[in-house]
């Protein structure tokens, strides 16, 4: 008869299965984590006042997101959450933000340690003045960790402690003197950034306790990467990360933020955009917005390793509508058109295509009517095929035209000939329908 003896033990997370044949561990979850970035409260556009609370629809719907996020961390015994950066929309929040954003932080920390990043969202555009999540630390708030320089952490959880290597958002003055950056070109100062956190992280990874569980935490973008709508906003400015940042063995986990396209960047160890919880603009249409969680396990040779899942949010959905409507049946057209996407709830924005003779034909108030069951209607474009002429009389708004039409007033404004102008307005077509 096998003698067999059960001891678990939750101080480190391990758990030992002893057998008469001598000790054997047993592989389980050691410890479960949650990561999500990217929450910029504060965005509200396409959004209005929300006559009940005094808030906007669309931070109503930000805060949404964070509160199932905060639901599943104290619901599914999570033991410790991790904030990839980037809280506000901008460095400013105003009191209303970092109330309902203070809210939510100190329900989770009542009960889970809260580990919050600094994005360059956050950070303040002067030496001396504070963070947006400065006032965490300022204040110690039990269970809130918060990172501005690279640093490790280690945070007792209620199986143990965790470790963290934080490398919040990296600005030139994080790494180099003024005396050192003066009249050197740029891509020199950049080698020399790189370098320094090259150097700075690799000591850090240096003293983790290789027993320990350790997660990187970073905001950045990380080579490999691919971009959602944010790519001509960061291209050219960003440090790009190189992976074998890292690839260290003792790195379990890396939790990324910054891209607001979820996606893992490397498989071993796992690094990961949790993505942002809900969409900015259009460009994040087809994006799907969610978090990360994720356990974090002992190996049986030594050592952590991690695996993850992406829990998607039911967010505001985003839909455009693109109609080609011409002859007497036009507004038929549209409104079979808007029928067949499922606008009820949703940010919707619908471009028309037509011609100078089917114009009259279109009845906006059944266009509006159609169209009602949306949560906003961002934008109703109408394009019109018309002589060129007609279309540099017409004395409508700027703002009333489509982007094709502006772009055709730019050429004719710079004398370029119609023939041209046509070829020149087909590829810019093109281009415009491949986002
Ligand atoms: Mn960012």
């Amino acid at each position: 008869m096998i003698d067999r003896t059960f001891t678990l033990t939750y101080n480190g997370g391990t758990s030992a299965c002893l057998t008469s044949g001598g000790t054997e561990e047993i592989l389980m979850t050691d410890m479960r984590f949650l990561h999500f970035a990217d929450l910029h409260l504060g965005i509200e556009n396409y959004g209005r006042t929300d006559p009940s609370t005094g808030l906007s629809t669309r931070l109503m719907d930000f805060l949404r997101a964070f509160d199932t996020i905060v639901d599943h961390a104290l619901n599914e015994d999570v033991d410790l959450v991790v904030f990839a950066g980037d809280a506000f929309k901008n460095r400013d929040p105003s009191p209303t933000y970092e109330r309902e954003f203070a809210k939510r932080i100190r329900r989770l920390a009542e009960h889970v340690p809260v580990f919050l990043l600094v994005g360059n969202h956050d950070l303040p555009n002067a030496q001396g003045r504070a963070h947006t999540l400065e006032i965490y630390q300022t204040l110690e708030i039990p269970n809130v960790y918060v990172a501005r320089k690279p640093d490790l952490f280690t945070i007792p959880t209620k199986r143990g402690n965790v470790q963290i290597l934080a490398v919040p958002w990296v600005v030139r003055s994080t790494f180099l003197r003024r005396d050192e950056m003066r009249g050197r070109p740029l891509s020199e100062i950049e080698t020399m950034m790189m370098e320094r956190l090259f150097t700075v992280v690799h000591n850090l990874q240096e003293k983790a306790d290789p027993d320990l569980p350790l997660i990187m935490a970073a905001h950045a973008t990380v080579q490999g990467a691919t971009y959602g709508s944010e790519r001509s906003v960061m291209l050219g400015q960003d440090l790009v990360l190189p992976t074998s940042l890292f690839r260290h063995p003792k790195v379990a986990y890396g939790a990324l933020g910054h891209i607001h396209k979820h996606q893992q960047v490397i498989a071993d160890p796992p690094v990961v955009y949790s993505g942002s919880p809900e969409r900015i603009d259009f460009g994040e249409e087809k994006e799907e917005k969610g978090y990360v969680v994720g356990n974090l396990r002992r190996q049986r040779g030594g050592g952590w390793a991690a695996d993850w899942d992406f829990v998607r949010l039911n967010t505001r959905p985003f839909v455009t509508i693109r109609v080609e409507a011409r002859g007497e049946l036009a507004t038929e057209t549209i409104v079979e058109a808007i029928r067949r996407h499922p606008i009820e709830d949703a940010v919707v924005r619908l471009f028309i295509h037509t011609d100078a003779e089917s114009e009259p034909y279109i009845d906006n108030r059944r266009i509006r009517e159609a169209i009602e069951p949306a949560f906003y209607v961002a934008a109703m474009h109408r394009e019109v095929e018309r002589e060129v002429r007609l279309r540099l009389g017409g004395g409508e708004g700027v703002e009333a035209l489509s982007p094709l039409e502006l772009l055709r007033r730019y050429f004719v404004s710079i004398g370029k000939d119609d023939g041209r102008i046509d070829v020149l307005v087909r590829y810019a077509e093109a281009l415009m329908a491949e986002e």
